[in-house]
């Protein structure tokens, strides 16, 4: 069993401000946001890399940045959003559970990858 900050919000042991949930992921607000509205995607197993992920889930959690990302885009009204995963420590993975970034996006906002 690995200790897990990512596992232990899916689990409900950590707090966390939910978007979205369904059987195999959950997506809740990051809590050091790069924009307002930032949330991150987690499939509910852990799994580390992006790479380590079945097929299935890799599929649920494209399904759900589908829908996802047009919410998010609505509900602070952004300009655009960047999808985003740091996989693997070298590319800035802090954790090692697969996340996907929903960053929200503004008119001259200078951010970006
Ligand atoms: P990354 O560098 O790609 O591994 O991004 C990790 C993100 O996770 C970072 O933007 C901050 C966020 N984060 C870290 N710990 C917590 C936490 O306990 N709760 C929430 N909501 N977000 C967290």
């Amino acid at each position: 069993m690995v200790d897990c900050i990512f596992c232990r919000i899916v689990d409900g042991d950590l707090p966390s401000r939910t978007v979205y949930e369904d059987d195999s992921a959950l997506a809740f607000l990051d809590a050091n946001p790069l924009a307002p509205g930032h949330t991150l995607v987690v499939p509910k197993a852990h799994h580390e890399r992006l790479d380590d992920l079945p097929d299935d889930l890799a599929a649920d959690l494209l399904a759900v940045l589908y829908d996802l990302v047009p919410a998010v885009e609505r509900a602070v009204d952004a300009d655009a959003i960047t999808v985003g995963f740091n996989d693997g420590a070298a590319a800035g993975q802090e954790v090692p559970h697969v996340h996907g970034h929903v960053v929200p996006r503004f008119e001259g906002d200078g951010g970006g990858p």
